[in-house]
């Protein structure tokens, strides 16, 4: 297994699309995505396109769908949500189909949509994510962060850095072994550095620091757990993650 780590979808290649993809948007959008699985959700169908999402989800049964939509951190007027996973209770998304679309996770997830394994991790659901790795032995794995508006995140950087050592972890590969490109060995050095302090790593990013401008506080302190949620989202269809 090759792993390969991507800071934005802008840095990621365009020609080819590799065994398996891996979209991470740990502040917030991937982190809401599993939470939405794990909570009962139907589906998640991520658009980049506000306009596109409303005519799609139309067609869909209103007490069978969730429209969440978040541009700048901030919820998108006239949505039922934003992008915080702290909203989504089994109450609320049990049975639904959660419509969403938000600034850069979205964007990271259709970069890598023609992938025939397409995942989407978060520190939350790393462990399910390495199991399935460790299982289907991929050859090429690519980790794209999202970022912020094309700009590299720590906070993805340090969940692709968790998802390479636990690797590096539970099999013989050494980290030149594993590493496809410079960027994986540095988000492994990230994520030894701050594994124990993730919640004070959020406070240094400059995402984190937007979150808490915007009161979210325990938005922070949820995404920064690691492996409490048993979930694995994957695409099915292009754009819906089950
Ligand atoms: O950029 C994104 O996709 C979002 O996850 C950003 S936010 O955390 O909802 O502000």
């Amino acid at each position: 297994m090759k792993l390969f780590v991507y800071h934005t979808p802008e840095l990621t290649p365009t020609d080819k699309a590799p065994e398996c993809a891996i979209a991470v948007d740990v502040l917030r959008a991937t982190s809401t995505i599993a939470t939405v699985l794990a909570a009962g959700g139907e589906a998640v169908q991520v658009f980049s396109d506000l306009d596109q999402l409303i005519e799609v989800s139309e067609k869909w049964p209103p007490e069978k769908r969730l429209r969440a939509g978040e541009r700048g951190g901030a919820k998108v007027p006239g949505f039922e949500l934003g992008n915080s996973p702290l909203d989504c209770t089994p109450e609320l998304v049990q049975g639904r189909r959660l419509f969403i679309s938000t600034t850069n996770g979205t964007r990271a997830l259709q970069r890598v949509q023609d992938s025939p394994n397409l995942l989407a991790a978060a520190l939350i659901n790393r462990a399910a994510v390495v199991q399935f790795l460790l299982e289907k032995q991929p050859e090429t794995v690519w980790i794209v962060g999202s970022g912020w508006e094309g700009s590299f995140s720590l906070e993805d950087t340090v969940c692709a850095g968790a998802i390479a050592h636990s690797i590096l972890q539970q099999t013989q590969l050494s980290p030149e072994e594993l590493a496809g490109n410079d960027e994986v060995v540095s988000a492994i050095a990230l994520y030894s550095q701050w594994q124990d302090n993730l919640l004070g790593l959020f406070h240094q990013a400059s995402h984190g620091q937007r979150l808490l401008r915007l009161d979210c506080l325990d938005d922070l302190k949820y995404c920064s757990q690691t492996d409490i949620l048993d979930v694995l989202p994957i695409q099915h269809e292009t754009g819906v993650l089950k």
